[in-house]
Formats: structure tokens, sequence, C-alpha cells
């Protein structure tokens, strides 16, 4: 009783964590971790399936070829919409890959004390991707500018940047 007026007051996260609660009371009876496991994947499918990545262009983007700090994507624009970027590491270090919407070339954008770029305006990423590895994530993409980033520590600096448009 004592929780149940707070919970209420949340917010849609609280909501999730009352029908978990709920479900997990329920069940009290039965095998609790099967409810836990149900509510975390609902949770996190909306996510996913927002985006759907047979209804835009892949765009092919190679980093670390021909040279380590490279990064070269096969066109360098798209339509506004969903957009896949299918990236292959193909250097001999770890890279990510990461989107930023920005006003200024890809070259230019604002860099931390450390040489790295801010990633203020980044609409999506690929983490620590390992060399040989290739991996894809599709974004919906508005008109504009964009920098296509390796931002580990001197990766930006380096040369892994290159300019995208979205029309
Ligand atoms: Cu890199």
């Amino acid at each position: 009783m004592k929780h149940r007026p707070l919970i209420l007051l949340g917010t849609a996260a609280a909501g999730a964590a009352l029908m978990f609660g709920v479900v997990a009371c329920g069940s009290s009876d039965d095998e609790a971790a099967t409810p836990a496991t149900t509510a975390v994947a609902t949770t996190a499918a909306p996510a996913t399936t927002a985006q759907d990545p047979t209804d835009g262009p892949v765009v092919e983007v190679a980093m670390g070829t021909p040279q380590e700090f490279s990064m070269v994507p096969a066109v360098t624009e798209a339509a506004a919409g969903n957009v896949t970027f299918t990236v292959t590491n193909g250097g001999a270090m770890v890279h990510e890959f990461v989107v930023v919407a920005t006003d200024t070339d890809a070259a230019s954008l604002p860099t931390e004390p450390d040489g790295s770029a801010k990633e203020d305006g980044a609409v999506g990423e690929i983490p620590d991707m390992e060399p040989g590895s290739t991996t894809s994530v599709t974004l919906n993409l508005k008109a504009g500018r964009y920098a296509l980033i390796c931002n580990i520590p001197g990766h930006y600096a380096g040369g892994m940047r290159a300019d995208f448009t979205v029309q």
C-alpha cells in the first residue's frame, strides 16, 4: 500500500516498474524469473523496431583502409529518412563509427581539449568495432549535414572523418 501512490506519480519508466512489480507479485506462486525476463524484453523492443532497415538506402563505409585512419563512405549523400550504414573495419586497430549532425565540415567540428570531437550532435553510433568486423546501424536522418567520425582518442584528429549530406 505504501509504495503505490509514489509509483503512480512517476514517469513512464516508473509505470513500467509498476507493471513489473505487479507481474512479479502476481507470479509469486509460480516462478519469479520468467516474468522478469519478459518485462525487460518488452521494454527494449520499441527502440529497435522503430527503424526498419528495409525501407531506406544502405551506405557502405570503409574504416581503417586504405590507411588506418581512413573513413570512406561509398556515397556521400542520401535522401532523408532511414539510412543504414554498413561499416567495415578493415584496419588493424579498434575503431568506432559515430554520426554527428553538424553545420560545419567534418574536419572542423568543435573539439575537446584532448583533440577528440565534441559529440553534441551525435545521432547514432556503432561502438568499438574489432578489426575485420562489419556492423550495420539504421538511423532516421533529417535533411542536413553530418560528419561520420571515429572518435577514439587521436583518431578524429588523425583523419577519421567524412562529410555526409542528407537531402
Ligand atoms: Cu578509429
